[in-house]
């Protein structure tokens, strides 16, 4: 059956070859499950959840400091709305093309239904590379960028926020133009500022959230995080947060890595140097060497942090960063948990890799729910026109993340004890949507 599903896939979406990787996983991870529920199968669901409901590309015209005409492609993926109004991040990044984009809107699908919360799946951006550019030229894009996207989206319709390359202040400057053009002030995006209608713990919630749910992993084995060396991947937001809760329940993060390399830090990454890291990546917008001439520890060009001996991996920077060879040498050298910060870091073979060794292993869909999660709570928030305090927030992002380890258990755990958090993820996440979708008849 996924042979010939996928040969379909394939046919139907040439070159999208993440879209395909992240398909086949699911389509995978279903199979038995479809068989046994055969009502799936007879009123197409799979057929129907891999065809986004809508798709929206557009031109960006900008213009550089030099006052230069620029070209860029933006767009948006609204795969499904059966549960929510289209829910998911915008990604700037040069490899952004039609293929990356839909294999996250297809992955979010999943991951907010496993959130419990109502929210539908979707996911944007373009192939606009904000670095090295002013905060200026990032405005004029930005401002370019929504004049198109705010008469697709709405905070009942679709809600973006951020992903690679779009934090708080992409994040601003397209609100304050989408308000301007609407004149609504409404919670249309999320990751806003605090002032204007974001919440607390937004900022660290995907890096909490995969903290969470390596804890929880780790309980089913007796295993406390306290004094574990982690390898953790990225600099970004995620990165930061991960190695930020990692720290205060005593686990000493180790590495950190950008497009141009690694840091290895045997001492660890305490508040400390977060703090200049934080400056660094989040102000300066410099490249993660210079931790290693600050702080005075080793610095590996061009190489990713796998080879690190280490107790648990957070990767935390894009897809397909873990290749078969370093999930064997993670597994080699003892790691015994791997939670996925970013979507799809790991190739199937590499994922072939972790369940074989029957390591924990959290993918993305689960283990970086809480980014989503959070803005879900953000959205609620904004609806009710009031404020959590940060305890609050970030107890129903840790009951959140507690839940959707109880999901994964619950969909994928195997005769001999080993939950396969694969199946779990894909299929409790599959569930409610599939559901929805045959209640709301042929749409
Ligand atoms: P940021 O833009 O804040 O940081 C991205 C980090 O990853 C940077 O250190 C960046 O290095 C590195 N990186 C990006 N692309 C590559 C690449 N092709 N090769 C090597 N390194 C790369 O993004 P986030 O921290 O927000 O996102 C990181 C991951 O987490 C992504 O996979 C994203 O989809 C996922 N995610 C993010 C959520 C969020 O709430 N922000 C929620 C759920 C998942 P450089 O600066 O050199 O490009
Ligand atoms: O991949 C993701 O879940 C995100 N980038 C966060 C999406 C969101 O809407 O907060």
């Amino acid at each position: 059956m996924v042979k010939e599903f996928m040969e379909k896939v394939i046919q139907k979406n040439p070159g999208e070859v993440e879209f395909h990787q992240a398909v086949r996983e699911v389509v995978e991870s279903l199979e038995p499950f479809l068989v046994k529920n055969p009502q799936y199968t007879k009123a197409k669901i799979l057929e129907r959840i891999v065809e986004p409901e809508r798709v929206i590309m557009f031109r960006v015209p900008w213009t550089n400091d030099k006052g230069e005409i620029q070209i860029n492609r933006g767009f948006r993926i609204q795969m499904n709305s059966a549960i929510g109004p289209y829910k998911g991040g915008l990604r700037f990044h040069p490899t952004v093309y039609l293929g990356i984009l839909k294999f996250l809107a297809f992955e979010q699908v999943f991951k907010n239904s496993l959130t419990g919360l109502p929210m539908g799946g979707g996911k944007g951006g373009s192939d606009f590379d904000p670095k090295g550019k002013s905060d200026n030229e990032v405005m004029r894009f930005c401002q370019s960028f929504m004049t198109e996207l705010c008469r697709h989206i709405g905070a009942d319709t679709d809600v973006p926020a951020g992903d690679i390359g779009v934090g708080g202040r992409e994040i601003g400057y397209m609100y304050g133009q989408y308000k301007r053009l609407r004149n609504e002030f409404t919670g249309v995006l999320t990751g806003k500022g605090l002032a204007w209608g974001g919440s607390l713990i937004r900022p660290e919630a995907t890096g909490y959230g995969a903290t969470f749910l390596a804890i929880e992993m780790l309980k089913t084995r007796n295993i406390s995080p306290a004094g574990k060396i982690c390898a953790v991947s990225g600099s970004g937001n995620v990165a930061q947060y991960t190695i930020e809760k990692l720290t205060q329940l005593g686990a000493k993060a180790v590495t950190l890595s950008d497009s141009n390399g690694f840091i290895h830090d045997p001492a660890g990454i305490d508040a400390k140097k977060l703090e200049f890291v934080m400056e660094l990546k989040n102000v300066r917008r410099g490249r993660i060497k210079e931790y290693a001439d600050k702080f005075n520890c080793d610095y590996y060009e061009g190489k990713r942090p796998w080879g690190i001996k280490c107790d648990m991996a957070f990767p935390s920077a894009t897809q397909n960063e873990i290749d078969k060879q370093d999930a064997e040498t993670l597994v080699k050298n003892g790691c015994m948990c791997v939670s996925e910060g970013a979507n799809m870091p790991s190739t199937p073979e590499a994922v072939e890799v972790f369940l074989k060794g029957k390591i924990l292993y959290g993918p993305g869909k689960a283990a970086n729910a809480g980014g989503v999660a959070t803005s879900g709570l953000e959205m609620s928030q904004n609806s009710l026109r009031l404020s959590w305090t940060r305890e609050e927030v970030e107890k129903r992002l840790q009951d959140i993340m507690i839940n959707i380890h109880d999901t994964c258990v619950k969909y994928g755990k195997e005769s001999d004890g080993f939950v396969n958090y694969v199946n779990g993820a894909n299929i409790g996440g599959f569930v409610k949507v599939a559901d929805a979708m045959l209640a709301q008849g042929l749409v």
